[in-house]
């Protein structure tokens, strides 16, 4: 395994053996991911069992709740959510398979999964998908500008389909559905780590708003979707992109997703496998 810091928002890993994973390479996964909070791994065997089980190993699963290190069925059984546009019958089989994706991240509401997990499949070669971390940006950030967001909360309101536009109906009309019953939600702007790092909570395609202090709304976006605080990742199979959705946003910059496959599993901070 070799370790690589890639710009300033997390880091890369080489020559990574899924296949042969132990305890302490979950571990030490799990342990880089919270010191990084974006965790890149290059090419791995592709192997979806493992893959689950580095996510659950950092927090426990919520859009396909197992535990993958106790799951005994087939590969085809194994849960997993799918981000593709391929067609079975005609039909949709996955999520975000058509329309386009933009700045978002999965804190649609603070009790969302903070984490997300993306394992390439297949179909992904050309296609990238960047990521804005916001940790580079707190520590780059002019003091007064600091000092007059500290305190500030934002309020949004789950809005899909300003993120995602074009969705088919199936996830559509569920997304909305969810918003609806969701309603509004604050989240303060400052976020902590689990590793201790500052960054922030910035989804502003969520109807985003800041009422104590409209006009910095502008300021802030301008001053974050700077190129040195974003990392365009150019898919390759059995890549793997860990990303923490409290402090950083993402964005497809590939529209056609028919013929792509990825696999998703969103997990939270908290309640991932223990190994004594
Ligand atoms: O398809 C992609 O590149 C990104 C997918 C994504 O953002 C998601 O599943 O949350
Ligand atoms: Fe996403």
């Amino acid at each position: 395994m070799k370790i690589n810091k890639i710009s300033k928002i997390g880091v890369e890993i080489t020559d990574c053996g899924l296949n042969d994973f132990s305890t302490a390479d979950y571990l030490a996964i799990r342990d880089l991911y919270f010191k990084e909070n974006i965790v890149i791994i290059r090419q791995s065997d592709l192997n979806l069992l493992n893959f689950a089980k580095i996510c659950a190993s950092i927090g426990s699963i919520a859009n396909e709740p197992f535990n993958p290190f106790k799951f005994s069925g087939t590969e085809d059984e194994i849960p997993k959510q799918r981000v593709t546009g391929i067609l079975k019958n005609g039909e949709p089989t996955g999520i975000f398979g058509r329309g386009r994706l933009d700045w978002h991240c999965n804190m649609n509401g603070p009790k969302r999964a903070q984490c997300v997990g993306l394992l390439a499949v297949s179909g992904v070669d050309g296609s990238v998908t960047s990521w804005m971390s916001t940790i580079p940006a707190i520590e780059d950030m002019p003091i007064e500008l600091f000092n007059r967001i500290k305190n500030l909360t934002g309020h949004f309101q789950y809005s899909p389909d300003s993120w995602a536009p074009g969705m088919d109906d199936f996830q559509r009309i569920g997304m909305n559905k969810v918003a609806e019953t969701d309603g509004p939600y604050t989240m303060p702007l400052l976020q902590k780590t689990p590793g201790g790092h500052t960054g922030l909570y910035f989804h502003f395609l969520n109807s985003m708003t800041i009422p104590e202090d409209p006009e910095v709304f502008s300021i802030l976006k301008d001053y974050l979707f700077q190129e040195k605080f974003i990392y365009n990742h150019h898919w390759l199979p059995g890549d793997i992109v860990l990303s923490n959705q409290v402090i950083s946003l993402h964005k497809r910059q590939t529209d056609n997703v028919s013929q792509r496959l990825l696999y998703r599993y969103t997990f939270h901070h908290t309640g991932g496998v223990k190994f004594d």
